[in-house]
């Protein structure tokens, strides 16, 4: 299978393209991706002399229809994706998101190519503490300009599949985890600040709930999906792994030998949804995908070790993105308040 891949060189595509590069020998990589500050082509270097990296942005059509007309399938995972940026600065996300998106969807349309297309579960909006988790059912809700922009492109591409007959496939997914992933996610963000020597920054009281899955899970299934998965058909992906902010970074304190209290309370993110979780009956039952990563403690393990044994390839973004946070106001908390 020929294979265009958007957004390669960020967190979940690289982690895909070098998954799909060495386990599926027969499949060929072409990779487009605009280097944004969240790209970093060292993250394909492990596979670099096997794939075909182009520079470019998914919204220049004429690039995007020469590039699908030459392949079999596209797998879109190219996007802003970062919450606190869309508050920051939402333009980038309504053009890369939507008229990105729009690009990719009128070639694979032209040219009768499989589409799948990689969006996230936060286009459901967020969920009170005891209600039960999204499926494919829940209506859209989203809550920052970063999920109102993925929920339209998702939009879109039902559109393009009912109107234009687009041979496609839609995942959402929960909070990834895993090495690659830019230091201005929860995260990573939190490792690199104790390997610095700096204490974790917890947004508000840290009750707010993801639902962590490894990005190698994430993956597979989304492999899964573009092999057996039902045309029209949307999945979602998640490994039941719902957990609050403070426990992860008490955990990830915890990894470090450091005490469970070390971090501080910062000023909260606006409109920070409360918790997402989700219910991936219909991937499991249908397609037969079981996660592989069930043990959090041991995922998180694994990518702290990463991120102590890869500090070239994060060290340059670090100063960047907490002078950012720090621009944006993001201050520590008063015990009082
Ligand atoms: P990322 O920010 O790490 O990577 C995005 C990549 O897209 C970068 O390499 C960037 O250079 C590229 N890009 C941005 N704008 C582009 C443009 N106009 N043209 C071409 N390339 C462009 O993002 P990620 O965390 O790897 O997320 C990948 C996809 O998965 C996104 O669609 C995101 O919405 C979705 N998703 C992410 C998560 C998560 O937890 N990270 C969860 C669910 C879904
Ligand atoms: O320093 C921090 N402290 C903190 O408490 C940061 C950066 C985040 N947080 C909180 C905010 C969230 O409740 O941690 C949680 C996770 O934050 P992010 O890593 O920014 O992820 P989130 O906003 O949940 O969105 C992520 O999951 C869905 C991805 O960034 C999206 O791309 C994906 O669609």
């Amino acid at each position: 299978m020929r294979l265009l891949v958007t957004g390669g060189a960020g967190f979940i595509g690289a982690n895909f393209v070098q998954r799909t590069v060495t386990e599926r020998p027969d499949a060929t990589v072409t990779v487009l991706d605009a280097l944004t500050y969240a790209g970093n082509k060292r993250s394909l270097d492990p596979v670099s002399d096997r794939i075909d990296f182009v520079h470019g942005d998914i919204a220049d059509l004429d690039l995007v229809d020469e590039l699908v007309s030459g392949v079999d399938a596209v797998v879109h995972f190219a996007a802003e994706s970062h919450n606190d940026n869309s508050l920051a600065e939402p333009w980038p996300f309504v053009q890369t998101n939507i008229v990105g998106t729009y690009s990719l969807l009128q070639a694979v349309r032209r040219h009768e190519v499989r589409y799948h297309h990689v969006s996230t579960d936060e286009v459901y909006g967020d969920l009170a503490p005891d209600a039960p988790a999204f499926t494919e059912a829940t209506p859209y809700n989203p809550s920052s300009p970063y999920s109102a922009t993925k929920a339209s492109s998702d939009l879109l591409v039902r559109a393009w599949t009912r109107s234009f007959g687009v041979r496609a496939t839609m995942s959402n997914c929960s909070n990834n985890y895993g090495p690659y992933q830019h230091v201005e996610k929860f995260i990573p963000r939190q490792i690199t600040n104790l390997i610095d020597g700096v204490r974790p920054r917890l947004y508000g009281a840290g009750h707010q709930v993801r639902d962590w899955i490894h990005v190698d899970d994430h993956n597979r299934a989304v492999w899964d999906i573009l092999e057996r998965g039902r045309i029209g058909q949307t999945y979602l992906i998640g490994a039941n792994g719902e957990l609050d902010n403070k426990t992860v970074v008490r955990l990830i304190l915890e990894a470090f030998d450091r005490d469970p209290d070390d971090f501080d309370h910062v000023t909260d993110r606006p409109g920070h949804d409360q918790r997402y979780a989700i219910d991936a009956t219909l991937l499991r039952d249908e397609l037969g995908w079981i996660p592989r990563f069930g043990d959090f403690r041991a995922g998180l393990a694994e990518t702290v070790r990463w991120y102590r044994d890869n500090e070239s390839w994060w060290r340059d973004a670090k100063a960047v993105t907490e002078h950012a946070y720090a621009q944006a106001g993001e201050r520590t908390l008063d015990p009082a308040e």
